[in-house]
């Protein structure tokens, strides 16, 4: 049982629900190694969600996803993947207040697009997404000049 690391971010639509986000970041036994607050711009977005460009609510994702600052959480326990996947329920918030009324996207999302949150999906994700907030974006000037993670 090896700690692993995960990416989490609120989408705009979920800033309000920071502190409700750090409770249960702790009452869930998770570790943030890092935070940042940062407002994405389109070719942010493209790159991020770049496995989804061709589909058809995607003009409409990067709308929502600039439409105001993301907070990003670096998290980290045992199985933070999956657990953290667990946690912020089903991509669809309506489904979400049905099948999982006590998942974060039951609490904060609206539908499967403003679903005001994000995790990785699996290891490989996450060290790419995590590399894109935490090391990349040093390079654009829009990520704080950390160090890296291991
Ligand atoms: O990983 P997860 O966020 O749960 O869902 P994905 O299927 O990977 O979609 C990524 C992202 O795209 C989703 O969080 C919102 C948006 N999206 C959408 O706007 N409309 C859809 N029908 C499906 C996904
Ligand atoms: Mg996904």
């Amino acid at each position: 049982t090896k700690k692993e690391k995960t990416l989490a971010m609120i989408k705009p639509d979920g800033l309000n629900y920071t502190d409700d986000f750090k409770r249960i970041v702790n009452d869930f036994g998770f570790s943030i190694l890092r935070e940042l607050t940062m407002q994405l711009d389109e070719d942010d977005v493209k790159l991020f969600y770049a496995e989804h460009s061709k589909r058809s609510f995607f003009p409409n994702l990067v709308k929502y996803m600039t439409s105001g600052p993301v907070f990003v959480m670096v998290l980290e326990k045992v199985n933070a993947v999956a657990d953290w996947r667990a946690l912020i329920g089903p991509t669809d918030a309506r489904k979400a207040k049905i099948t999982d009324p006590h998942s974060i996207r039951a609490m904060c999302g609206l539908d499967s697009q403003r679903n005001c949150v994000h995790g990785s999906d699996s290891l490989q994700s996450a060290t790419r997404e995590i590399s894109f907030f935490f090391r990349e974006i040093v390079s654009t000037g829009k990520g704080k000049n950390l160090p890296k993670l291991e």
